[in-house]
């Protein structure tokens, strides 16, 4: 894809494949029989599917850089470099049938489950026209079978373990999923509600993050041995590892568990390397550079997922031409999206509707409408 000096971090401006990452890409899919057979299913446009996905993800978050630089906004959080444990498991779901509930990091689950574009960035931009009345920027929408995150980590756990146990109880095979950062795990409404799940066997997928940073506190600093990808065992649940930077890993693994809960065998525990491509947010991409030892930047650097990617496509034959065609269009939506968000900037929530959602009957203003 066309790198951006501006925005993109460092490691991505000039990134060319190293053969063999490009080779252990393809290694990842293939090593496991369940996943290829899961993976020998996806037609092409299925592929190129997820490569629209990785694609809109990461230009979704240099928009939202831009407008950080420009004064739009004043801060962004990003998602760079681990898009592909987004965007593959939420293609792994049914949109319409599962819910997600994305953390911060996970924003691009929102138009993966079909929340329009301009939507999530009208949310960022406190629009009141945005999905959530210009209250907050951590933006869902319940309709579309996404929940809003909660501000504090850890807490979408047992939230998700719930929605799942009334799928449960109503006997939908529906899936809920959410993400817990490595961070995350330490807190204890994460561990309730994983143990909560496991005891309930409910239908729900918790995938670990483990972008090997939590804020300003760097892996080691917050987590011992074992690895995160041991840990479905010590609750009693099925568990797995994948690549976070591999999208097609991402999907298949994610679809095994789908497949396991919605038979009725309980929660699946799934983990997932990747890694924070810059700050916390916008404010601290020096700091974190500080933080985080360069080595990790620049070996996470060469996995870029979007570029690994890229490189499988095309030795599965699909041209350069199509791939810049996809891009293409990714950008205008991205682009479009943009223009419409900022067009309706200025219609700020209007004061009547400013308890709706809070209480239970919508407060003395009402329903605020979506
Ligand atoms: C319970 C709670 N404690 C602290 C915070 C402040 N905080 C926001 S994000 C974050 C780091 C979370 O790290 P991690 O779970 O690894 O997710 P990441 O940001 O790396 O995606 C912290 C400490 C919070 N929001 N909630
Ligand atoms: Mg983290």
């Amino acid at each position: 894809m066309r790198r951006f000096p501006v925005f993109d971090p460092p490691e991505y401006v000039d990134w060319k494949p190293t053969a063999s990452l490009v080779r252990g890409f393809r290694e990842t899919v293939e090593r496991d029989a369940e996943r290829t057979a899961v993976l020998s299913r996806l037609s092409l446009d299925d592929k190129l599917g997820l490569y629209a996905g990785l694609l809109r993800a990461r230009l979704h978050d240099i928009q939202l850089k831009r407008w950080v630089r420009t004064g739009v906004i004043s801060k962004a959080w990003l998602g760079t470099g681990e898009e592909a444990t987004t965007v593959g498991p939420c293609r792994a779901l049914q949109p319409g049938r599962d819910v997600v509930a994305p953390m911060i990091r996970n924003a691009a689950a929102c138009c993966e489950m079909g929340v329009p574009l301009p939507d999530m960035l009208r949310a960022y931009l406190a629009s009141g026209e945005g999905p959530t009345a210009g209250r907050d920027l951590h933006v869902g929408d319940a309709s579309r079978g996404v929940l809003q995150p909660i501000s504090h980590v850890g807490d979408m756990v047992p939230v998700v373990a719930g929605v799942a146990l009334t799928f449960k109880l109503r006997g939908e095979p529906r899936v809920a999923l959410t993400w817990v950062g490595d961070g995350s795990t330490k807190t204890g409404a994460a561990h309730e509600g994983t143990n909560f799940a496991a005891v309930q066997k409910v239908p729900a997928i918790f995938i670990i993050q483990n972008n090997q940073v939590a804020l300003g506190t760097r892996l080691d600093q917050h987590h011992v041995p074992p690895d995160f990808g041991d840990w479905a065992p010590s609750y009693g649940v099925r568990g797995a590892a994948f690549d976070g930077n591999n999208v097609l890993d991402a999907f298949a693994a994610t679809a095994l568990a789908a497949e396991r809960c919605r038979r009725g065998e309980g929660p699946v525990l799934l983990a997932a390397e990747t890694f924070r491509m810059g700050g916390h947010a916008t404010h601290d991409e020096r700091e974190a550079r500080e933080t985080v030892p360069g080595w990790l930047f620049e070996s996470w650097g060469k996995r870029d997922p979007v570029g690994l990617y890229e490189e499988y496509l095309k030795e599965e034959g699909v041209t350069a031409g199509r791939l810049v065609e996809i891009e293409a269009s990714a950008t205008a939506d991205v682009e479009r999206a943009a223009d419409e968000a900022l067009a309706d900037r200025a219609r700020m929530p209007s004061g009547p509707t400013a308890l709706g959602g809070v209480y239970a009957n919508g407060g003395r203003g009402g329903e605020h409408g979506r």
